[in-house]
């Protein structure tokens, strides 16, 4: 089993005297003032969630957007600042970019074009030629800052997600040594779907400057070896590779992970405990069974398809109003993009009138909390659930149903998930609820609610059993074993 230990002995015998460097649009520490202090905070990221455990354990740099209002202030003359800021392991290189590079390059194609592009769930892709173009001036930002750190080291460059599709090509045109493989955190489309991108060409040249390309799931590799096979290029079916302009690039499933040991030990300490005891104080709780969603305020996580159900619950079971309270957390994310002000509105009306029409007297069934929760609130919530909902539309893998599995140490609490996540492959042992099958969803809230407590404990330990075999250090290290065996170093 991969744990924290070998992967940093794997990445030392494999990397060598090799620089580790990881590149995402999202910082995984952001600094920002308050008032006249400095706070450091974490961003609700599955990508930061991923990956900052495997460079505390590597070490190397991480070069990302500062985005922080108070970024400026805390790195040093290169833009660097050590991070974890208590316990510093790793080097986090930051690259400043405008309000106007920001919006076209990250709320422009990145999140209005691909991010809907890639994702099954009904919002229209918007392609803009000026976001295009940012888009493409941010890349080659990003190359620059990249060949500036590693200069003439021997380099392994681990690109992350959608923001920098095009990076791996211009890296490859400025230092041609350099190994990268890029991780795509979120779904890829079928060439139906991806044809539809007017620069769909561009962006498969960009991802092919790879010599490993990962996604969650076999099914995403299929879609993109389908869509490259639309091009010029030679795929190979039976090697999972792809040639184009005589440069190889392989192809393969990675399916992501969370720190599992990490998880178990909070979930298991006196802090999580006393904050337990504490929000059932501020919440109102007294016995109520509780249902927990928490996610990133977007249109892919089936927040109001959840909300819904919960309804029909209530309405097909008055018996348990008064007894079960769904608690809802988590961050509005890109609220500068239209679709996502709607869904914040659609969300408030429905918490509004679910509460309206079954709540009565102190009794409300929804509890929303909108807004950024610390890790021990957020383990603290996962304890006290008897049922979990996680309801993508669509989704790459999903860590909230992984971390609420390793946070369950008692065997207990039950994961209702949708079948359109990457992470209903390996938790088969959860309840598979269809989102948009509000009658069906309903009915499996209430089998949660009803399940006895004996096959909780056996599907929960079943499950557990998956996440800590499979956790973020094996992800890592398959990604990083794979890659040697790729092109040997010298
Ligand atoms: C992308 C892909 C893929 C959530 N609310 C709060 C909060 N969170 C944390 C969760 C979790 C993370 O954010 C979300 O991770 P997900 O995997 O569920 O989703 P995305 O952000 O969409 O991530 C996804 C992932 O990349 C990794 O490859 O699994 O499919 O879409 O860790 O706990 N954290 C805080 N406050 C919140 O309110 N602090």
């Amino acid at each position: 089993m991969a744990t924290k230990e070998t992967l940093q002995q794997t990445v030392r015998e494999l990397l060598g005297d090799r620089l580790l460097v990881v590149v995402s649009n999202r910082e995984p520490y952001i600094h920002t003032f308050s008032g006249d202090t400095i706070e450091c905070q974490v961003p609700p990221s599955g990508l930061t969630t991923a990956l900052d455990p495997v460079l505390r354990a590597c070490g190397g740099t991480w070069i990302a957007h500062g985005s922080g209002d108070a970024d400026r202030q805390t790195v040093d003359g290169q833009d660097r600042v050590a991070v974890p800021p208590d316990q510093p392991r790793y080097s986090l290189r930051r690259v400043w970019l405008s309000k106007e590079q920001e919006e076209g390059y990250y709320y422009g194609f990145a999140n209005q074009a691909l991010w809907p592009l890639c994702h099954i769930s009904y919002v229209r892709p918007v392609f803009e030629e000026r976001h295009w173009e940012t888009y493409r001036a941010v890349n080659e930002i990003f190359a620059d800052a990249l060949a500036a750190e590693i200069g003439d080291q021997k380099a392994f460059a681990f690109i992350q997600d959608y923001h920098l599709a095009l990076l791996p090509q211009l890296v490859k045109q400025r230092l041609p040594n350099v190994v990268t493989a890029q991780f795509w955190h979120i779904p890829w489309p079928n060439p139906e779907v991806f044809r539809i991108c007017p620069w769909k060409e561009d962006i498969l040249d960009g991802l092919l400057g790879n010599d490993l390309l990962g996604f969650h799931v076999r099914y995403h590799c299929n879609n993109f070896l389908e869509t490259v096979n639309t091009i010029e290029a030679k795929v190979d079916y039976d090697r999972y590779e792809v040639t184009r302009r005589g440069r190889k690039s392989a192809v393969r499933p990675f399916p992501i992970s969370v720190d599992y040991d990490e998880i178990d030990a909070t979930a298991r300490s006196q802090d999580v405990k006393t904050e337990m005891e504490r929000l059932r104080h501020e919440l109102g709780l007294d016995d109520e069974i509780v249902g927990l969603g928490l996610d990133r305020l977007d249109y892919t996580k089936g927040i109001p398809e959840r909300l819904l159900a919960f309804g029909r619950f209530l309405n097909q079971n008055p018996k348990y109003r008064g007894k079960v309270v769904f608690i809802q957390a988590g961050v509005p994310s890109r609220t500068h993009i239209g679709e996502y002000k709607r869904l914040n509105d659609q969300i408030d009306d429905l918490v509004e009138e679910l509460n309206w029409r079954y709540g009565s007297g102190r009794w409300k069934p929804v509890i929303y909390l909108r807004q950024h929760l610390s890790p021990t609130t957020l383990m603290a919530l996962r304890r006290l659930a008897r049922f979990a909902a996680v309801s993508s539309l669509h989704d790459g893998m999903n860590l909230v149903a992984k971390e609420f599995v390793a946070s369950r140490f008692d065997e207990d609490g039950v994961l209702l998930l949708s079948p359109f996540t990457g992470a209903a492959r390996e938790l088969t042992d959860a309840l598979l609820v269809n989102p948009y099958a509000t009658d069906h969803f309903a009915q499996a809230i209430r089998f949660a609610i009803e399940m006895p407590r004996a096959e909780r404990r056996r599907r929960m330990g079943r499950m557990r059993r998956v996440v800590q075999e499979n956790s973020i250090y094996k992800w890592a290290a398959d990604i990083i074993t794979f890659l040697a065996r790729l092109s040997p170093w010298e």
